[in-house]
């Protein structure tokens, strides 16, 4: 068996504002596990451009969603953090996993079908591969542990078929460049932060989502206390007050979506939190989870309204994260050049 180092990598997209999905969902996680590993954390802007965006709000959002990594705790000297179009081997690695990859496997990944909608036809090339952009960004450090939230596991699932079978593909090659067994390790998804699905506050059937047209759905990283309050007190209930136990949340997505939102951000176990609200009515609720939601997000907001002041500053750390991923992702570029056949003077 090949032995790989421990190294994590994972990513967001800047296509909005980071919102507490994202949050529960992966950056607590992220977080964490700087203090066990080596960790490479991206903004993974040519992602966001598989959907349409304002170019000039694109460029914002980059810098914003660097600076919400910091503000939730990534630190740049410990971790290496940067915007994945600033190392073009993500594209080059993409396009070699797209002559890997099969046309059955993308066709069966469900977060195309569900962002494609009915028009499919006008979906562009790019959302329909963007999984094998996400193997490469993982595969491009080989990286062997991926913190993501539940609905990324298919996508995990995806990138370690086209790890094996790359690893299959060109066994012979890979052992004569001297790597053993494997060149690519099978990378875990690591779905274990407080909440590894927060849904959405409107519906408690669909997840809490960047792109979802009503803000009202989500609490972003950069709402104030009034956006939080007002969009805890519009959040969508069901008549009943709640109940004692964590087993009568069941059938109730929306009561068990807000008491699970309420107990990953005290960190707690949602039977904890009926134990002491099982009974009472929403707006008693509510405004428990207004006080816990606010003294979370606030701090994150501030730091992240002093470092957005400052965006040269973040610029530097991009621009520094990129040149370190920079020489790892040549390093393992080389060598897949090498295994695949490609001619080099
Ligand atoms: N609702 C969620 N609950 C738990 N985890 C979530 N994640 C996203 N939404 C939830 C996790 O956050 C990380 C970054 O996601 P992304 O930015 O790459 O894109 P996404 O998964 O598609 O998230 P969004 O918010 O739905 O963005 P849009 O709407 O732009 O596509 C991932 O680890 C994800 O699992």
């Amino acid at each position: 068996m090949t032995q790989f180092k421990d190294l994590v990598f994972s990513g967001m997209q800047p296509t909005h504002s980071l919102h507490l999905g994202n949050y529960l969902g992966a950056m607590v996680n992220w977080v964490r596990m700087q203090d066990t590993h080596a960790c490479i954390y991206c903004v993974v802007d040519l992602h966001a451009i598989t959907m349409p965006q304002d170019p000039k709000a694109l460029a914002r959002n980059i810098r914003e969603v660097a600076a919400a990594y910091i503000a939730c705790g990534i630190d740049p000297q410990r971790s290496i953090l940067f915007n994945q179009s600033r190392v073009h081997q993500h594209a080059e690695l993409a396009w070699v996993f797209n002559c890997v990859a099969r046309m059955g496997w993308m066709s069966r990944m469900t977060q195309f079908k569900e962002k494609a909608g009915k028009d499919r036809e006008n979906a562009s090339v790019g959302l329909f591969v963007y999984p094998t952009l996400m193997a490469a960004d993982i595969l491009l450090y080989r990286a062997t542990a991926v913190p993501v939230g539940e609905d990324q596991k298919q996508h995990l699932e995806l990138t370690r078929d086209i790890a094996q079978k790359f690893n299959n593909d060109f066994a012979d090659t890979i052992a004569e460049a001297g790597f053993g067994e494997a060149f690519f390790p099978l990378p875990e998804p690591m779905i274990q932060g407080p909440a590894t699905r927060v849904m959405s506050l409107r519906d408690g059937t669909k997840k809490m989502s960047k792109s979802d047209p009503s803000d009202y759905s989500r609490i972003n990283l950069t709402d104030d206390a009034d956006a939080i309050a007002q969009k805890v007190r519009k959040a969508k209930t069901d008549p009943e007050p709640l109940p004692s136990e964590a087993a009568g949340l069941s059938g109730r997505p929306e009561a068990d979506n807000l008491v699970g939102i309420y107990a990953a951000l005290k960190d707690v176990s949602r039977d904890a939190v009926l134990a002491e609200f099982g009974g009472a009515n929403f707006s008693t609720f509510k405004a428990a989870l207004v006080d816990v939601a606010v003294e979370k997000v606030a701090p994150i907001t501030a730091e992240m309204r002093r470092l957005t002041a400052d965006p040269g500053h973040i610029d530097a750390i991009l621009a520094s994260g990129a040149e370190k991923a920079s020489v790892m992702a040549e390093e393992t570029m080389k060598a897949v050049k090498e295994i695949v056949g490609f001619a080099r003077a």
